[in-house]
């Protein structure tokens, strides 16, 4: 089993640039997918990261989003010989200290996603702590389960093969639906996922390229989809626990 980072990057260049010595004393190789950002960001990050032989830099010309970036950051990473990619997200907020623990949990379930299920401090917005609980009650409903703990935290380990079969089974959201539909649909078919508690803290002066109006809607509308996704399969899972039960 082999581990490569791999950091969806938009317009997050001072904070990427603080949190980099924490991602290079890792020592693990790195893909860094830049999605679309600013010329004057794209130019700065290529001459950040230009010293590095260990981080692969990939540019989308324009922007496409997260899910898009994780897509493009999998194939790369694919492609350069790895089983699992560690995705972290570019702005800081994740304790690279649990990447041993992340690891290690992946080695003991090579097959299983292991995720972060957030622990906030007072520097988190309410609003995003609360949206979480929506999002959490949704989530149970949608996989007919509690065994999605968190499912927007973007500090994770996916097994590249795994990962494949999901995206190509199903369409998964390309922006900031893309953490939870992909939760959620690996559910659906059957990928175990494990998680470890970790602390994310909300950096000064750090810029969310969440769009409370455009993002919140987006989810509205995957939740409405996986809704209906789940209303479809609930007589099967039904038929398999009857069939299961009485055999
Ligand atoms: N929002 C956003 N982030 C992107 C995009 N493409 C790549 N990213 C990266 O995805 C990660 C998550 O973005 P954030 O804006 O921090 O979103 P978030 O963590 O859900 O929101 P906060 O909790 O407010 O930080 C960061 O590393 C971004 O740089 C994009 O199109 N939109
Ligand atoms: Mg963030």
């Amino acid at each position: 089993m082999t581990y490569c980072l791999v950091v969806p990057h938009y317009n997050h260049l001072s904070s990427f640039e603080a949190f980099l010595p924490k991602l290079r004393g890792l020592n693990m190789p790195c893909v860094v997918v830049d999605d679309g950002s600013s010329a004057e960001v794209k130019t700065a990050l290529e001459a950040l990261l230009s010293a590095d032989a260990d981080i692969h830099l990939y540019q989308h010309p324009f922007n496409r989003g997260k899910g898009a970036a994780m897509w493009t950051g999998a194939h790369a990473a694919r492609a350069l010989g790895f089983t699992h990619m560690l995705q972290i997200d570019a702005d800081g907020q994740h304790d690279v200290a649990d990447v041993a623990r992340f690891i290690e949990l992946s080695q003991n379930h090579p097959k299983a996603i292991v995720s972060g299920a957030p622990q906030f401090d007072e520097s988190a917005p309410k609003a995003r702590v609360y949206g979480r609980k929506v999002t959490d009650f949704w989530v149970a409903l949608e996989t007919w389960s509690l065994s999605i703990k968190d499912s927007l935290c973007g500090f994770r380990i996916y097994p590249l093969a795994e990962f494949e079969l999901i995206f190509d089974k199903y369409h998964i959201g390309k922006r900031m639906d893309f953490d939870t539909d992909v939760l959620v649909k690996s559910v659906w078919e059957g990928i175990d996922i494990k998680f470890i508690d970790t602390n994310v803290v909300y950096l000064e002066n750090s810029v969310s390229h969440f769009h409370y109006m455009a993002d919140n809607l987006r989810l509205i509308w995957l939740h409405t989809r996986l809704m209906l996704g789940m209303l479809v399969r609930l007589p099967i899972w039904a038929w398999r626990k009857l069939k299961a039960s009485t055999s």
